[in-house]
């Protein structure tokens, strides 16, 4: 591995130590260097806090040392007064020699000014190293900022025979697909995103909490479709426990205050009005976890970013058919304990 690409590898590693308490900020890690040696290292730990180059410069014991270093990081130093001081200003006051970036930071209100203001006081600055991958360390962040839309995850169970569930169903207990297993793996996925999206009949059907009990993180906000405002007032969904958002097509007023109702033009396309209105409460990512029309209406409008499907060993014969995914994708078949996975990644 080059010089440039290992040191920007370490920073995304670095960075990785703020999975899960960032948001609504990106995972960010940075490194400087000396005659090829490691002399500091930081990374960005929450929001509000010092970004990781502050980090990385507060960590170097001989500060006499910037003068002749590299500092390398994941993301574009930020130019903005945000909640803390531009960390590209910071960089041109220890008068650091060099910087190496592995990517652009989407942000309007960086975008390409950090590196400009670093340029235009002299600094040498390399971009695009480990591009890809530092994208993809903060895919919900560039989703949401690029595209104006959170990062979409589908994900679903199915049997051998492609069926999401079976025809007659039982009353008492539910029919499950995966093992266990995978079921804890799906409540840290879900301890991943920021938000969790169903339709009404899943509901119905399962009456889900859509928490993260089998897995320790955040829940995340629940989102549930009910154009016909059909579900039970004692379903888990309205238990006041999560922050929990209903569409609907007409507005039920509540006092309950982790519960939102608002309202969706049904008659117009569900995913992009979808998509847009969790945009705007700032929710960088959301898992769809059913049922088979919620799902279908989102790959159907290519209004999707991942397909995380277990394939079951149980055969239903017949029974609701699984989502059929359209567009171009790439797909992994992984082998997650004992099951196989089927990850799917839009181009
Ligand atoms: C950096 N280094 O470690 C991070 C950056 O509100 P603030 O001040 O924390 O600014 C947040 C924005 O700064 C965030 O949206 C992203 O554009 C950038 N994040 N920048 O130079 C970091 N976390
Ligand atoms: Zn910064």
């Amino acid at each position: 591995m080059k010089r440039h690409e290992k040191y920007i590898q370490r920073c995304i590693q670095l960075a990785k130590n703020g999975l899960g308490t960032t948001y609504p900020n990106p995972m960010v890690g940075s490194v400087i260097v000396y005659e090829d040696r490691i002399i500091g290292e930081g990374w960005h730990k929450k929001a509000g806090e010092p970004h990781a180059e502050v980090n990385a410069i507060n960590s170097v014991k001989d500060k006499s040392l910037l003068k002749k270093a590299t500092i390398y990081v994941s993301l574009e130093p930020c130019s903005h007064f945000g909640k803390t001081p531009p960390c590209s200003d910071l960089i041109i006051k220890n008068e650091i020699p060099q910087v190496v970036i592995g990517t652009v930071d989407p942000n309007i209100k960086v975008a390409g000014n950090g590196i400009k203001k670093l340029i235009e006081a002299g600094i040498e600055v390399t971009v695009g190293i480990l591009e890809n991958e530092c994208h993809e360390l903060n895919k919900r962040f560039f989703t949401f900022h690029q595209k104006k839309r959170p990062f979409i995850i589908l994900k679903w169970a199915e049997s051998q025979d492609g069926f999401i569930s079976p025809k007659t169903k039982s009353e008492q207990k539910p029919v499950w697909i995966t093992n266990s297993y995978s079921r804890q793996l799906v409540h840290k996925w879900r301890s991943e995103e920021q938000a969790i999206l169903v339709g009404t009949q899943t509901v119905i059907d399962d009456n889900p909490k859509l928490d993260v009990r089998d897995w320790s993180g955040n829940n995340p906000t629940r989102i549930v479709l009910d154009q016909n405002s059909r579900i039970a007032e004692n379903s888990h969904i309205l238990d006041n426990q999560v922050k929990t958002i209903i569409f609907s097509k007409t507005k039920t007023n509540t006092d309950k205050e982790n519960l939102t109702f608002e309202i969706l033009d049904f008659k117009k396309n569900i995913a992009s009005q979808l998509a847009d209105a969790i945009y705007k409460h700032q929710i960088q990512s959301v898992i769809i976890e059913g049922g088979r029309q919620t799902l279908q209406t989102f790959i159907d409008a290519n209004l999707w970013d991942e397909a995380r499907v277990f394939k079951g060993n149980i055969f239903f014969k017949e029974g609701t058919k699984a989502p059929i995914l359209s567009g171009s994708y790439l797909e992994k078949h992984i082998i997650v304990q004992d099951e196989l996975l089927i990850s799917r990644n839009h181009d």
